[in-house]
């Protein structure tokens, strides 16, 4: 099917569409290689002949940070955080998202639109912004996280609250952009997002040597990430530039995992969950618009689908915080929590090595982190005072 400019969904079976390329494609591609910096090294991979405006903020190129101390007590040969909150607007949505503002540009949207748990907000109002396009941003009322608000109320775009959650809101806007030919719908169900996305996979084998690690652990909400890291590894491979694949750890929360459930049942259907809850809002999602393809990702891979509890997801955010360095949002923080369970489990073995990905930086929800414990004193300003109080 050629590229049509507003399809989202197969007409039969009503999933997402993704790009495909065919392998001698893939190979010419291959041959092209890599050049640059951050996402855009990756051009030779993407559905764009090169001569397009490219809308970007220095997106992608996001630390592996090795672990240095949590690696030992999970008894790991290898673990690296892949810190995608250092992305321009501090989640990894801008990977998708410079893709497909880049697309918007190029077929002359005005307007561009989401549904959000809060950070595709934030990064389609960004990226709206810097394309000179409308942006209008349709979230869960009350229940986004401020950092992310704030960054749509900078960047200018027009909010909009539904009274419901992140499923309600994305299947209204659905329903209306199926009518309304204006407004571009930058939702991971956009195939474009995921091209771009699927960029992490091809710098996390870069980062470690042109290897592969022998597990990546990732959060899944709505399962389009998940879906792109898949498709990057399996071209890679495909190109035999990657000469093993990784196997996947997909993480939900407790509260909100249709996926996990299916996939323990051994299902190819999710029910959806209709009033999802967690604390990780960012994946507080009871009908993944990617579900198909995330299964399917996983079960090719050889890989697990495991739930955390919110507990598991505030003691892992603690653990990343205090032990590592890295702050990171709730949802980010489950890619531990969950890795930390599959070790439990023995799924994954003692002595492998594993990347996690770390989504959304922790500013993105500064009231989770009062969740953490912690100690704070007031004093005057006396040093005496001040002494008395350090020297505990
Ligand atoms: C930090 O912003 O769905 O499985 O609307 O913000 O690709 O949905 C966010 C998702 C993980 C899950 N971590 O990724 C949105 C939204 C963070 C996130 C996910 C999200 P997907």
């Amino acid at each position: 099917m050629s590229l049509k400019d507003r399809v989202y969904f197969c007409p039969s079976c009503k999933d997402p569409l993704t790009i495909v390329y065919d392998d001698r494609e893939l190979k010419e591609r291959a041959e092209v290689g890599f050049h640059g910096k951050g996402v855009w090294r990756y051009a030779s991979f993407l559905p764009f002949k090169g001569d397009e405006e490219k809308i970007s903020l220095n997106e992608g190129d996001t630390p592996l940070h090795v672990s240095v101390n949590i690696f030992r007590e999970l008894k790991l040969s290898f673990l690296a955080f892949k810190n995608e909150g250092l992305n321009p607007t501090a989640s990894f949505k801008d990977r998708g998202m410079t893709v497909a503002t880049t697309r918007a540009k190029q077929i002359g949207s005005k307007v561009v639109a989401c549904a959000s748990t809060g950070n595709t907000a934030a990064s389609c109002a960004a990226y709206a912004s810097r394309a000179n396009m409308l942006c209008a941003v349709v979230v869960p009322e009350g229940q986004i996280a401020f950092g992310k608000l704030a960054q749509s109320i900078a960047h200018g775009a027009k909010i909009i609250k539904v009274k419901g959650n992140f499923d309600d809101a994305l299947e209204t806007l659905l329903k209306l952009c199926e009518e309304n030919e204006k407004i571009y719908l930058m939702n991971s169900v956009n195939p474009f997002r995921l091209e771009g996305q699927k960029t992490v996979g091809f710098e996390i084998w870069e980062q470690m040597g042109r290897k592969m690690p022998d597990w990546i652990s990732i959060p899944v909400g709505n399962a389009g990430n998940i879906t792109a890291l898949w498709k990057g590894i399996k071209e890679l491979k495909g190109t035999k530039l990657a000469d093993k694949v990784p196997r996947l750890l997909g993480v939900q929360a407790e509260g909100a995992s249709p996926i996990a459930d299916a996939f323990h049942k051994g299902l190819d259907v999710i029910r959806p969950i209709e009033s999802p809850t967690t604390i990780a809002t960012a994946i507080r999602i009871g009908k993944p618009a990617s579900w198909r393809r995330a299964l399917k990702a996983v079960r090719e891979s050889r890989g697990y689908m495991v739930k955390v509890s919110d507990e598991e997801i505030v003691e892992a955010q603690k653990v990343l915080a205090r032990k590592e360095g890295i702050f990171v949002e709730p949802a980010s923080a489950s890619s531990l929590a969950g890795l930390k369970k599959a070790l439990d489990l023995g799924v994954i073995e003692k002595g492998s090595s594993v990347v996690a990905i770390l989504t959304g930086h922790g500013l993105k929800d500064p009231e989770a982190a009062q969740r953490l414990s912690y100690e704070e004193v007031s004093v005057k300003p006396d040093p005496p005072e001040l002494a008395k109080v350090l020297r505990i």
